[in-house]
């Protein structure tokens, strides 16, 4: 997308602006043999380590390998599923008509799919983490209200200075959440889902911490947005992370962890429970973090 698009799109206010045509006629042959590529090295690597429920949301809606969804066939069993149902829009949106669609069951879904030579890692989420990330989970009942009480907690948010603690609500549940399964701890965050080193770094690696799901804990805890995560936090159920997240209002924790220091996602501290210590090795031989913490 060029650039004063881009700038266009992310000074819309309103959901109409921001709404496009997919234009699915338009996907070459290299468009759907990209998703194809990433789709099928995804599942062979995340088989046995992501949640059940995700791969029954895949099935559910029928996405496969063959080729880039068709958002208008996609969203027939979408709706069907939860009412949700996914809109096409260039690429990252303000948040105003972010949270308005959330809340209003509407995903809003990028159009493009990145380059072969991308293959591991672009900056804007492009169709393969939208879709294939987000939207299999949305058919399950409780991780779609979920989602839709996220959108409205945050256009509260965008009155209360609180988008700085939502994001990171978003970071480590919708991005690199991790669920229990029979007693497993599988992946369900889209940032896991829809990312091949992100995906080898959790199964293979060491290092990560895999702490229990404390919503004051995630609040008050900062992230890197361009590295692995040293610290990912698992809920026992979407019914329960909604639970934890619908029985308190936020602003009043805004006010209160505003002015609290904000916690490192490399530490472990002593209210924590831990299911999985990890080794830190990853971030103490490689310290690159470029960006803020957030
Ligand atoms: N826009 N299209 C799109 N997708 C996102 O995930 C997104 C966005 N705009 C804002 C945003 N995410 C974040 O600011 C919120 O998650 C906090
Ligand atoms: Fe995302």
């Amino acid at each position: 997308m060029d650039g004063e698009k881009g700038h266009a799109i992310l000074e819309a206010q309103s959901v109409d602006e921001c709404v496009i045509e997919q234009r699915w006629g338009d996907y070459t042959a290299q468009d759907h043999g990209t998703w194809k590529t990433l789709y099928d090295r995804q599942i062979e690597h995340l088989t046995g380590h992501v949640c059940q429920e995700y791969l029954d949301g895949l099935k559910r809606l029928r996405l496969t390998a063959e080729c880039i969804p068709d958002y208008e066939k996609l969203n027939r069993h979408l709706r069907a599923a939860t009412g949700w149902e996914v809109l096409a829009v260039p690429g990252l949106i303000a948040s105003k008509p972010f949270f308005t669609m959330l809340a209003n069951r509407q995903f809003p879904a990028g159009t493009f799919i990145r380059t072969p030579e991308q293959l591991d890692y672009l900056e804007e989420p492009d169709i393969f983490h939208d879709v294939f990330g987000h939207i299999p989970l949305l058919s399950h009942p409780d991780y779609a209200s979920y989602m839709q009480e996220y959108g409205k907690a945050g256009l509260k948010a965008l009155d209360h200075k609180g988008i700085k603690f939502l994001a990171r609500l978003n970071w480590y549940t919708i991005e690199f959440g991790l669920i229990k399964n029979n007693g497993e701890i599988r992946a369900y965050g889209a940032g896991i889902m829809s990312s091949f080193g992100e995906t080898k770094y959790l199964i293979n690696d060491p290092s990560s911490n895999w702490l229990q799901f404390d919503i004051d804990r995630v609040l008050r805890t900062g992230y890197y947005i361009d590295d692995l995560q040293a610290t990912y936090f698992t809920i026992d159920s979407f019914e329960s992370l909604f639970k934890q997240c619908t029985e308190r209002p936020f602003v009043p924790l805004y006010e209160k962890f505003r002015a609290m220091p904000t916690l490192s996602p490399f530490e472990v501290y002593p209210e924590d429970t831990v299911l999985r210590r990890g080794s830190g090795e990853y971030w103490r031989e490689f310290p690159k973090l470029k960006t803020k913490l957030k």
